[in-house]
């Protein structure tokens, strides 16, 4: 079978889908909606988040006209659904429902930015950021879990067998809520970000409750065999259910988890082959930017202390101290998007990175020059592209990560097979991105070391290991991350006793 034989397509994905669920529901639980809905000079108008999963999933909901139930976000939101919170899209082609579930403002604070996000995230993280655990946060965390349970639930009744996939750290308790009212349901769980050994995870409070949610899947997706090994290892510590290991599967009487890896892709051949290609986006962004560089380096990050964005200045200051000869003729552009700001962690930290770039920048300036522009701010996805094409160099020094999905949409990108991508080997990324430059972020000297390889490295090399990995994106794109969590889940075993 030729590459393009065996690729995956969204056509291919739902063929596939269509043939495994012979007419069984589909349900998605995210977080985040696919379209939302907000006002604007008087009018209402849609939005669609640029998001991987709403690519990976709609094929799935296409192909069986599924349901998908997530947090309500738009200001016109209600309006334009049901007294359900149902609507039908995507709007010019409606294929699959929404369902909106409305969370109050003690709800939200509670279950998104307190118990997920100042304490799970931490959690799963090692990044050496405390996590905090208030029992308020844990209250409402339950109570959302529930909510979306009893949302689930209502739009599941009346039919057999249905597949749930859930999304994420948000919903650790959502499988067993389903499946205790649901036991006909198949339940998978993906969880997006690291799980941490049994040690890190037996500080948090409701440590058992959580695993014992998460069980009540019948699948449970990480994107790398480590994170799954670190799962068993705390469920073997925390819990007295047998472990298979040979079969990466948790028994809970009449009742099997499986564990696995389903390491996530990125849509295939997006921009790939049309835009400008490498010089003339060099061009554009020297011209949009003001700026003048024979070497261009590029960063792009949510602002969100696991990316090591401080760390990954730092050693650009070390890059420029060692190597003088490149002042004047580097320069690094970091487009930082900010996040989670009402956290006050989060907010802080936007604001030290600025004055980190500034102290930097102060020390190595000259009249024409300054080696790294922060760009703070959300950018569209043709604006990230467009530094993608035109960079000689990625740098990713995540503390951690589950996956890390910039690694994968710079190396997707780059159809001229040039430029350079370093990476922390502690991203997800690094287990199938092996041709990148694999550093350790802390070692500040080793970055700045890349940092050095990287504009130094031939074009034959650089071309060398861009194939590569161009050819592993290319196998495992998105689409096949979501045909091979449902073939998984197709073959789960009803429970017995
Ligand atoms: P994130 O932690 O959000 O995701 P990542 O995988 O890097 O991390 O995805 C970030 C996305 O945001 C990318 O598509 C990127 O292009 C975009 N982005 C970043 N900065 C931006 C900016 N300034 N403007 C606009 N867009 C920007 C979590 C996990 C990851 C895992 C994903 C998917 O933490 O480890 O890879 O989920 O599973």
């Amino acid at each position: 079978m030729n590459p393009s034989e065996s690729r995956w397509t969204p056509e291919r994905l739902e063929e596939h889908v269509r043939l495994i669920l012979r007419d069984r529901p589909f349900l998605v639980i995210a977080n985040r909606e696919p379209y939302s809905h907000i006002r604007e000079r008087g009018k209402i108008k849609c939005v669609t988040p640029a998001s991987g999963l709403v690519t990976a999933m709609e094929p799935i909901l296409r192909a069986c006209g599924g349901i998908w139930v997530a947090s309500a976000s738009g200001d016109a939101d209600k309006e334009t659904a049901d007294e359900k919170g149902r609507l039908r899209v995507p709007p010019d082609a409606p294929a699959y429902t929404l369902k909106r579930v409305w969370l109050t403002e003690q709800e939200e604070e509670g279950y998104y930015y307190g118990f997920s996000n100042e304490g799970l995230w931490p959690l799963c993280h090692i990044a050496h950021t405390r996590p905090v655990f208030r029992s308020e946060d844990w209250e409402q965390y339950k109570k959302v879990n529930q909510k979306f349970a009893d949302a689930a639930l209502e739009e599941l009744a009346g039919s057999e067998e249905p597949f749930v996939l859930i999304q994420d750290y948000h919903y650790a308790l959502l499988p067993r809520m389903i499946r205790e009212k649901r036991p006909d349901a198949k339940i998978a769980l993906f969880w997006h970000i690291p799980w941490p050994s049994p040690e890190a995870f037996g500080i948090c409070p409701w440590g058992r409750e959580i695993l014992h949610g998460i069980l009540g899947a019948d699948l449970l997706g990480f994107h790398i065999q480590f994170y799954c090994n670190n799962f068993l290892d705390t469920a073997d510590h925390l819990l007295e259910f047998r472990i298979d290991l040979e079969q990466f599967a948790v028994d809970q009487g009449g009742h099997r988890t499986r564990v696995k890896p389903f390491p996530i892709g990125i849509a295939p051949s997006r921009g790939m082959t049309d835009g400008p290609q490498a010089a003339s986006a060099r061009q554009e962004v020297m011209k949009k930017l003001g700026i003048q560089a024979d070497h261009l380096g590029v960063g792009v990050d949510r602002i969100d202390y696991t990316k090591g964005i401080s760390e990954k200045f730092r050693a650009i200051a070390r890059f420029l101290e060692k190597y003088p000869e490149y002042r004047e003729k580097i320069v690094f552009v970091e487009l930082a998007a900010p996040s989670r700001t009402s956290i006050k962690s989060y907010s802080d930290l936007g604001t030290e990175l600025e004055a980190e770039v500034e102290r930097i920048n102060q020390r190595f300036q000259t009249k024409s020059w300054k080696p790294i522009l922060f760009l703070k701010e959300q950018h569209s996805r043709e604006q990230i592209d467009l530094f993608y094409r035109a960079a000689d160099f990625c740098l990713i020094t995540s503390l951690h990560d589950g996956m890390n999905l910039v690694a994968k949409e710079f190396v997707g990108i780059r159809s001229d097979e040039q430029g350079v991508l370093i990476l922390s080997r502690f991203a997800g990324a690094s287990r199938e991105l092996k041709d990148a430059l694999l550093v350790n972020p802390y070692d500040i000297e080793e970055v700045a070391e890349a940092i050095r390889d990287a504009v130094t490295m031939k074009p034959a090399e650089q071309k060398r290991r861009m194939v590569r990995m161009r050819v592993i994106l290319d196998e495992h794109n998105v689409y096949r991350w979501a045909a091979d969590i449902t073939s998984e889940l197709s073959r789960a075993r009803p429970d017995t006793g």
